[in-house]
């Protein structure tokens, strides 16, 4: 035991570039935002990026808005957009562009190495401003955000009705609505927000609003919130593998318990979090058979977002489901983003967000349990011997290297110093004929340049002189 914990420590600095190069994956998103005119708007351009830690700080304007001034703001990691006089009367749109780019990359002789990213565009639309009391399809909850947590109130007001509204369309934008008889607790939340679809009845139609507009934000000025009550119920991840190596399939179950004897449970929205970086499109969750889900009286929601998987399941016939056992199963691959680095880690799989639900609409406590399970990492990267080396000119390099790939795929390129530091990772454009890597910063010497192609990877040496 002893040997083993003096390996973990001695094997910390590797680690550290793990997570380095964890940070390197990093994609810009578009954005389309509703705004007011006269006042200022928080842009939380960063909602739907893909990365670990994404801080506005590191977000550079390429193309600035014509038609407001752009703000950084790091207490709310936002932008802040305040928009000219004329927005809303004379125009009603306006855009800019960002990037991400990182000055946290040094090579060994302390230069510093920017990585940028690709370029999104944020598009600003007027948002009228009489429809602070107005309905976007899909926020349920009126937080601003569509996502799993709004199919919890649809569950609680399942199967109730009111005024339709004068549209039926889930478009994302500000929908004119009467308030309905019903709200959620103490009043803060109007039933009208469930009917997404305006049709005049709370059912499982509405949730495809959610669906189809996951992820988008708008403004809002206060955020109502649902009444508490204790209810001491726990919520764990047990994660069924023995240990987890790259490539494996991980699989871990969603326990819930009631802390003294039988839980209560209506409603289950969550978010999974994970230490690695699990291959896009292979994340899940099932919800089986079980004491809360009887197949019949439940709706569900997931999305994979920034790579992390939230997920939302609740029942619809107003009365609580009571027992304990297992109510989810998530899997998921992990990449062989690790490639290279020889450690020993454990994988922790948490739990963020979760928010349960009584029928009555209450918010009920939770203590969760977050999932551990031995990492065991890959000692070499996938080489393919059978791959022929890159053209690279001009070796060495001074200002810049260009690789030839020859008409072959080149999903990622990633630089390291001699010693194994991950400096600069650049993702191309599908069949890019040739890659341009800049050199300019680096100090004279020998580095590594890896490959990635669908068919393995490629490791080749880079001199660089001044
Ligand atoms: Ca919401
Ligand atoms: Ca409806």
């Amino acid at each position: 035991m002893k040997s083993y914990l003096s390996v973990r420590f001695c094997l910390f600095f590797l680690l550290l570039l793990t997570f380095r190069y964890a940070a390197a994956q990093r994609v810009a998103m578009n954005d389309t935002i509703y705004v007011y005119a006269n006042q200022s708007n928080e842009l939380h351009v960063l909602a739907n990026d893909l990365g670990a830690d994404l801080s506005i700080a590191e977000v550079v304007i390429t193309l600035p808005p014509t038609r407001g001034i752009l703000e950084t703001n790091l207490n709310c990691n936002c932008l802040i957009y305040t928009p000219f006089a004329g927005f809303g009367t004379l125009v009603y749109e306006d855009r800019f562009d960002y990037i991400f780019v990182s000055a946290t990359s040094f090579d060994q002789n302390g230069g510093v190495t920017t990585a940028a990213t690709n370029v999104a565009s944020v598009f600003l639309l007027f948002m009228e401003d009489e429809c602070d009391n107005c309905v976007w399809p899909g926020d349920v909850n009126n937080d601003g955000i569509t996502n799993v947590w709004d199919l919890l109130p649809i569950g609680i007001a399942y199967g109730a009705y009111g005024m339709p509204r004068s549209d039926t369309s889930t478009l994302w934008e500000g929908h004119e609505s009467e308030d309905w008889p019903g709200a959620f607790g103490a009043g803060a939340l109007n039933h009208k927000f469930a009917d997404c679809n305006g049709d005049g009845f709370i059912n499982n139609a509405d949730v495809a609003a959610i669906e189809l507009n996951y992820g988008l934000t708008h403004t809002v000025s206060t955020i109502p919130a649902l009444p508490y009550e204790a209810n001491n119920i726990s919520l764990s991840v047990q994660i069924l593998n023995e240990s987890v190596a790259i490539g494996d399939t991980v699989t871990a179950n969603i326990v819930v318990n009631g802390l003294a004897g039988d839980a209560n449970l209506y409603g289950l929205a969550f978010g999974i979090n994970y230490n690695i970086i699990p291959v896009a499109g292979t994340v899940g969750v099932n919800f089986p058979i079980s004491f809360f889900n009887d197949g019949a009286n439940t709706i569900t929601v997931q999305r994979v977002v920034n790579g992390a998987l939230e997920a939302a399941i609740t029942r619809t016939n107003s009365e609580f489901a009571t027992g304990n056992g297992i109510v989810g199963v998530i899997s998921f691959v992990m990449e062989d983003v690790l490639a290279g680095k020889t450690t020993e880690e454990n994988l922790t799989i948490s739990l963020t967000g979760v928010t349960a639900t009584s029928p009555t609409g209450n918010r009920i406590s939770v203590n969760t349990i977050d999932g551990q399970v031995g990492l065991v990492l890959s000692q070499q990267p996938k080489q393919n011997p059978e791959l022929p080396p890159f053209t690279l000119y001009p070796v060495p390099a001074s200002n810049q290297l260009n690789l030839n790939t020859a008409g072959k795929q080149v999903t990622a390129v990633s630089l390291f110093s001699n010693q194994g530091k991950l400096l600069q990772t650049i993702m191309p454009e599908p069949f890019s004929p040739v890659i341009t890597i800049d050199t300019r910063l680096l100090a004279p010497g020998l580095y590594l340049l890896q490959i990635n192609t669908p068919q393995g990877i490629v490791t080749q040496k880079v001199p660089v002189v001044r």
